[in-house]
């Protein structure tokens, strides 16, 4: 071609220019801000000066194993079959699409010999061509979609299918904490469910106030938690050990402080949890824990806990056997008498929003609340 034909060349070299520094900038700018901000977002101010935790957003004792890839239960080694089988199938078409592109690029691009002028055969449509990519995708979003619902039949169960050897655990999503109800067992727990291997679990899946979701990735899929609606869950744990999960549906601004411990025991050690958790701890003596129990009862602390044998509060963690756990507020602290001491003094500190005030005690009376408290195990 003329002239025209190398102006328009400049062009497009010049907007892939533009292109690729403003690519650089915005990337760059949007990384710097990722890191000043990312230095900034701290756990609350610290305002509190009478007591520090001593450590926070640790799962004590756990590998941070929440693999998709790791199953430890039948229903997530059919979730990663599928997962294979998609990745499979797309990675089939990325590998046959690149390849025609590449081949194209090379096998029609500009030789040195050719003439300016030449432009390639111009063709327009092909029937032949124009229904064979339609047939195909249409046949490939099928095959994934039977696969799915065929995966989505064996691993969710409906309302009838509880097995007839299963325990039940109601599990309920509060902001930001997970309730853990055993109706067979008369057990309460929080943040922390403990359930025996090899036995299957049959999940009652509910929510007090917003949409939450329930997800322990090497257990079971997610599973939506509705308020005044129940989801049913089936899993069979088939090793022993601890499992981590998360909230998974964006659910205020503590979310991603909405952890789940699933402790899987054998069935003795299991059977003897539940005996103990089932008794109340609330066997106070000595004269700070007693003076303890009465600053408990004194604040509000009773109207939103329970402690077995003392308090019937249901808005908040039950407290009954406190220290049987080895986190608490949603799992984002280790349990101790320092962190106690330092989220009854200020729960914002710690969870900036969470549903608990500060209740202003004194010292003296954090000291001994939290004497009594380290007394429920
Ligand atoms: C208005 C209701 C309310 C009152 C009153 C209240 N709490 Fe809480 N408490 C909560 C809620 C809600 C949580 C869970 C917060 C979270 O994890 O987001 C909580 C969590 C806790 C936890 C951690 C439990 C766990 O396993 O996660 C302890 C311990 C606790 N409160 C002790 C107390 C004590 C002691 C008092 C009285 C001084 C008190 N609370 C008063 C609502 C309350
Ligand atoms: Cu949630």
């Amino acid at each position: 071609m003329t002239e025209r034909g190398r102006t328009s060349d400049k062009v497009i070299t010049r907007a892939w220019w533009i292109l690729i520094v403003t690519t650089v900038m915005v990337g760059g700018l949007g990384l710097f801000l990722m890191y000043i901000l990312g230095g900034q977002i701290e756990v609350g101010d610290p305002i509190v000066e009478r007591f520090t935790p001593t450590d926070i957003f640790v799962q004590p004792d756990a590998e941070w194993n929440t693999s998709v890839l790791e199953p430890g239960s039948p229903e997530t080694r059919e979730i990663r079959k599928l997962t294979w089988l998609v990745f499979a199938i797309t990675a089939g078409i990325f590998v046959v699409v690149e390849g025609l592109l590449i081949y194209a690029i090379f096998r029609y691009r500009r030789r040195k010999n050719d003439s300016e002028a030449k432009d390639p055969v111009q063709l327009y449509g092909s029937n032949p061509v124009e229904i064979a990519w339609t047939i195909i995708p249409i046949i490939i979003v099928f095959v994934l979609c039977l696969a799915t619902i065929r995966t989505i039949q064996t691993v969710q169960p409906t309302k009838n299918e509880r097995p007839e050897n299963a325990l039940t655990v109601e599990v309920i999503g509060h902001r930001w904490w997970w309730e853990f109800r055993y109706p067979e067992l008369d057990v309460v727990t929080a943040n922390e469910m403990f359930i025996p291997v090899d036995r299957p679990i049959w999940l009652e899946i509910s929510s007090a106030d917003v949409i939450h979701s329930f997800w322990v990735p090497e257990l079971q899929g997610k599973m939506d938690a509705f308020p005044g609606h129940l989801n049913y869950w089936k899993l069979t744990a088939e090793e022993e050990g601890t499992y981590l999960g998360q909230c998974a549906e964006y659910c205020g601004n503590q979310h991603a402080n909405m952890l789940i411990r699933v402790e899987v025991l054998d069935a003795l050690d299991f059977g003897s949890w539940a005996k103990r958790q089932a008794q109340p701890a609330d066997v106070a003596t000595g004269k700070d824990v007693l003076l303890g129990r009465e600053v408990f009862l004194k604040y509000a602390c009773q109207n939103c806990h329970a402690v077995a044998g003392l308090s019937n509060g249901t808005y908040a963690p039950d407290l009954t056997h406190l220290m049987s756990r080895v986190t608490f507020a949603g799992g984002m602290i280790p349990n101790n008498a320092d962190n106690l001491k330092a989220w009854i003094d200020d729960p914002e500190q710690i969870k900036p929003g969470c549903d608990m005030p500060a209740l202003k005690l004194s010292t003296e009376e954090i000291e001994q609340v939290v004497a009594y408290l380290v007394t429920l195990k």
